[in-house]
């Protein structure tokens, strides 16, 4: 008798355990489904697809010769940079233009990049440029923008160098 007792306590306990993970992962549903599945593989590839942009030099916080020009080359990922369209259309999606704002940071996600200081527009679909600056600290901000020029979202870095003289 008293084992039986123990086994039927004993599968009332693995009854609310499973009811338990049910509920974890049951809320966005087919609860008892996605204990087969493999999200691994799905979560590695994510990350991946995601775009982003950057500077390859110069390097964040880092210092640089004012006696040097200084080279900028930009960069993406799963992005692409195309120059700018000569006919009026609408703005191609998934494709843009590199802008380097000099003391400038980001700017909001959707806003139109202005074609004035501080701003340097890359129309041409080129990813990069020389700079001869003074001494000091700068912040420099690398943003795509669409063939309106317009922000997107996540798609901006910013670094800060630092020129200095006879360095
Ligand atoms: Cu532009």
């Amino acid at each position: 008798m008293l084992g039986f007792d123990k086994i039927v306590r004993l599968n009332g306990v693995l009854a609310l355990a499973a009811m338990v993970a049910a509920g974890a992962v049951g809320c966005g549903g087919g609860g008892a489904e996605s204990d087969g599945a493999e999200p691994s593989t799905g979560m590695a590839e994510t990350p991946a697809a995601v775009p982003r942009v950057f500077f390859v030099a110069p390097r964040n916080e880092t210092d640089h010769a004012t006696e040097i020009p200084l080279g900028f080359t930009f960069g993406t990922e799963n992005f692409e940079i195309s120059p700018v369209p000569g006919e009026a259309s609408s703005p191609r999606a998934g494709m843009g233009h590199y802008h380097l704002g000099v003391n400038a940071e980001c700017l909001p996600a959707g806003e139109i990049i202005p074609a004035a200081d501080p701003w340097v527009h890359f129309g041409d679909g080129s990813d990069g440029m020389e700079m001869t600056l003074e001494g000091g600290e700068y912040r420099f901000s690398v943003q795509i923008g669409d063939d309106e020029h317009r922000t997107i979202e996540g798609l901006c870095d910013t670094i800060t160098v630092r020129m200095e003289d006879g360095i």
